[in-house]
């Protein structure tokens, strides 16, 4: 009985896409490995790829009919229950090819590339934020699409597509929905606020914050994890980590910085999903600094860099100062190493190679991450007189990075690389500085 529930756990999909005249066949093909590692993460396992070349999509079920048939059978034949879009489908077209599919025989449930990646946020979701988050996105985007098939629903039982947090209510009436919507809403609006706080907190530190952006499965978290010691949940698995976590990392020369891991980027991630995480993925706006993660390994990784900087657009973060990371070079191969010289990140960017698994190229990061840090900024020796101690506490305290101290007889030699800010306050112990000439 429990290797039959096993069985049953690994459903088995068909998954579907259609090249339109606008469509470039390969980049479709490319957008469906991308959709079986989606599946193989939420749980399941494809049984076939269907790809329809057709000018223009018909509106009633996106394929053609003789393709819809071909599906229906293809399934029906084979005990298959799930069929997967690659395509966004609207509520209609999946009630049609839902009713298409099914015939007179099995049941068959269709869903969409938003409903699939929004089941595994719903899988991987651990704070009450981000399961709020995944909840309010599943309200307003699967929920419509299973309306008034809550009898079906809960005779199937679920499944991948329509998880949620807390066994959430996708198949309540619209009357319904719209309530808890509104409530999920003013609930995050509350959890937004803390986030605000301790953003205002961390801003008010004056430490750098530096936010570790990338493409889902880059290695964000492992690079936090080899950096910090984290210890966050890194695996071989599409957005292991929805919640973001920050740590301190002190960096060689003394200064400071903060780094966040945070949720990764996919192409056509959903734009409802795009909005009920904004507050998550507003840490690369806040931040000082943005560490483009890429997977060098990935012979994506050009496209997947493409759809990370067009979404840091989108946030409002594409002019943030940004350090191109290359990871995974244990285990670039020859052929790859080729590909790589051809990625460009952009002339008179700042890139580094790093292995975040083995930390091969991690100082080097370091050191990268320190040079931006100081730009803008000045190495100063001061002489402090004894008598005026408290000015090296205020350079303390200021966290400008103090490299060297001596202590003579009656003053103090400092080292330390200083904003103009902190320079201004600690001007008068710099024996160069010369006080501009006032006209009288
Ligand atoms: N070979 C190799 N594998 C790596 C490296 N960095 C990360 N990985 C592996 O890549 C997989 C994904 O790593 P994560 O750190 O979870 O990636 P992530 O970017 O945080 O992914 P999400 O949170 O899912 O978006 C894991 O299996 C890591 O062990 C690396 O430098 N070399
Ligand atoms: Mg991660």
């Amino acid at each position: 009985m429990k290797e039959q529930n096993q069985v049953e756990l690994k459903a088995r999909a068909v998954l579907v896409s259609i090249v339109t005249r606008n469509d470039d066949a390969d980049e479709v093909e490319k957008s469906l490995d991308e959709l079986e590692r989606l599946l193989d993460t939420a749980g399941g396992e494809t049984f076939a790829r269907v790809v329809q070349g057709k000018s223009v999509p018909d509106p009633r079920t996106l394929i053609g009919s003789g393709k819809v048939k071909e599906i229906s059978e293809l399934c029906q034949n084979n005990d298959i229950r799930l069929v997967i879009f690659d395509v966004d489908l609207s509520p209609i077209q999946i009630r049609n090819l839902e009713d298409d599919l099914s015939g007179d025989g099995d049941r068959i449930r269709v869903i969409d590339r938003s409903m699939l990646i929004l089941d595994i946020f719903a899988l991987h979701a651990a704070s009450a934020e981000g399961k709020l988050q995944v909840e309010l996105a599943q309200l307003q985007y699967t929920a419509p699409r299973l309306v008034g098939r809550g009898a079906e629903m809960s005779r199937l039982g679920g499944g991948i597509g329509t998880r949620g947090p807390g066994e959430s209510k996708l198949e309540s009436d619209r009357r319904h929905l719209k309530r808890r919507i509104d409530a999920l809403k003013a609930e995050l609006a509350e959890v937004e606020k803390n986030r605000r706080t301790m953003r205002a907190s961390r801003d008010r530190s004056d430490i750098p914050q530096i936010a570790i952006v990338g493409y889902t499965n880059a290695g964000k978290s492992t690079l936090l994890n080899t950096l910090t010691g984290a210890g966050i949940l890194a695996e071989d698995k599409l957005f292991a980590t929805l919640d973001p976590t920050t740590r301190k990392l002190t960096l060689e020369g003394g200064e400071s910085v903060l780094l966040t891991d945070t949720v990764g980027f996919i192409r056509n991630l959903p734009h409802h999903l795009i909005s009920a995480f904004r507050s998550t993925l507003e840490e690369a706006v806040y931040a000082d600094i943005i560490l483009l993660l890429l997977d060098a390994s990935d012979p994506e990784c050009q496209a997947q860099m493409e759809v990370c900087e067009s979404l840091l657009s989108e946030l409002g973060a594409g002019e943030k100062p940004k350090l191109y990371v290359f990871n995974k070079c244990d285990r670039m191969t020859d052929e790859l190493s080729g590909a790589r010289t051809a990625i460009k990140a952009g002339e008179g960017d700042r890139i580094v190679y790093i292995s975040a698994l083995t930390g091969e190229g991690c100082d080097e990061l370091c050191l990268q991450i320190r040079d931006i840090i100081r730009e803008g900024k000045r190495r100063v020796t001061f002489i402090i007189p004894n008598a005026e101690q408290g000015a090296l506490s205020r350079l303390y305290s200021e966290k400008a990075s103090v490299e060297e101290v001596e202590y003579g007889y009656d003053s103090v030699r400092v080292v330390a690389t200083v904003d103009d800010r902190v320079y201004g306050l600690m001007k008068k112990y710099d024996p160069d500085y010369k006080a501009p000439k006032e006209d009288f």
